[in-house]
């Protein structure tokens, strides 16, 4: 028996000290020291043995056993330091890990530039809804059911009753000048305000035309408004937007909501004026519709028609976007390829 009980010990400490995991040393305490261990069954056995054989083979039984329960916890002890080490361990040389920033998407950052610059003029910032009444997308800007000026802008339409009567279709708003009206129900002169926002048309798309884009409104309305006021805000805006002197033109046009109407130009952000391949060698780009508010559009918001006068323009947020950061086609914005938008 104290040849058995050697072996049993010899195994032991082979297998102890070559256990790497926890697992492992688990499993070897339940071999050899658990109720079925071939250890348990030799001190079961001590009972039948004689007196003399007890006194030797009994203390050595406990002994071994005390010895292999010994070196299994040193063993678990080992084991589980090293576990510690590996989880605390920060190899300050290695290279780190290379988090992704969320960013700013660049139509928000031409807003956010734009607001910025306008509210440091005094203007406040307005808003209305995508989906817009007929009524405020176009007839309540002089733009009633068989106006032609309708034609300029192909619009989807969500909902229009038979017989198409005036103002009761809704639409998904082709500009943002249908909010000029909606804010001057509800606030009275003077005041000057800007209304960013998103706009549809049914248009086939291109380089230059999406069929969702921003606009920009810019609406200022007091009893001594003029053109020249126009003039020198937009002249201030572009020269801020682009940090670069910017000369404004007007160009008679027609808008049915202003009169007098005007296509504005602006200097070249390329060559200054001078004539480049980006400007058609003219100098001057093109970036927007303007005009003197219609007393139709004053008289539909319950204005006194005689008493107010103000400008309104209109601008497209992706096309300054395009010239700002020189992107060659508009349908990049709405692309979804974050290689685009990560430059930004
Ligand atoms: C208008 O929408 C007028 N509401 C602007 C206005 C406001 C005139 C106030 C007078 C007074 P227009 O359809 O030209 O006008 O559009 C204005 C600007 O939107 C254009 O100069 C252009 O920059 C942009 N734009 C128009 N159509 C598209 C399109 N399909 N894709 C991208 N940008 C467009």
């Amino acid at each position: 028996m104290k040849e058995q009980i050697q072996k049993i010990k010899d195994n032991a400490v082979e297998q102890i000290s070559d256990a790497d995991t926890l697992e492992v040393i688990e499993e070897i305490r339940v071999s050899y020291l658990g109720k079925k261990s071939a250890f348990n069954e030799i001190l079961k056995g001590l009972k039948d043995l004689s007196p003399e054989e007890k006194k030797k083979i009994g203390p050595l039984a406990n002994d071994t056993k005390k010895e292999i329960q010994h070196l299994i916890d040193d063993k678990k002890l080992a084991l589980e330091s090293v576990i510690d080490e590996k989880k605390e361990w920060i190899d300050v040389t290695a290279p780190g890990h290379k988090h992704a920033h969320g960013h700013l998407h660049p139509l928000s950052i031409v807003q956010r530039d734009i607001e910025d610059t306008f509210t440091s003029m005094g203007f406040e910032i307005a808003d209305g809804p995508d989906i817009e009444s007929e009524s405020y997308n176009f007839d309540a800007i002089n733009m009633p059911d068989d106006h032609p000026g309708r034609d300029m802008q192909d619009t989807f339409w969500i909902s229009r009753e038979d017989g198409r009567k005036k103002g009761t279709g809704t639409v998904m708003r082709t500009q943002t000048s249908g909010v000029q009206v909606r804010y001057m129900e509800k606030h009275k002169p003077p005041f000057r305000i800007i209304v960013p926002g998103r706009v549809f048309r049914n248009e086939a798309t291109d380089a230059s035309h999406e069929h969702t884009f921003h606009q920009f409104e810019a609406l200022v309305v007091g009893e001594d408004v003029s053109v020249a006021n126009f003039l020198y805000i937009a002249e201030t805006f572009f020269s801020e937007f682009f940090g670069q002197e910017i000369k404004a033109r007007l160009r008679p046009s027609y808008f049915p909501f202003v009169e007098p109407g005007f296509e504005f130009d602006i200097s070249c952000t390329n060559c200054g004026g001078k004539g480049c391949s980006t400007c058609s060698r003219t100098g001057w780009i093109e970036v927007g519709g303007a005009g003197m508010v219609h007393q139709n559009v004053f008289e539909a918001a319950g204005y006194d028609r005689d008493v107010y006068q103000g400008f309104a323009w209109g601008f497209g947020l992706e096309r300054l976007a395009m010239m700002k950061y020189k992107i060659n086609d508009i349908r990049l914005f709405h692309s979804g390829d974050v290689r685009f938008t990560k430059q930004f």
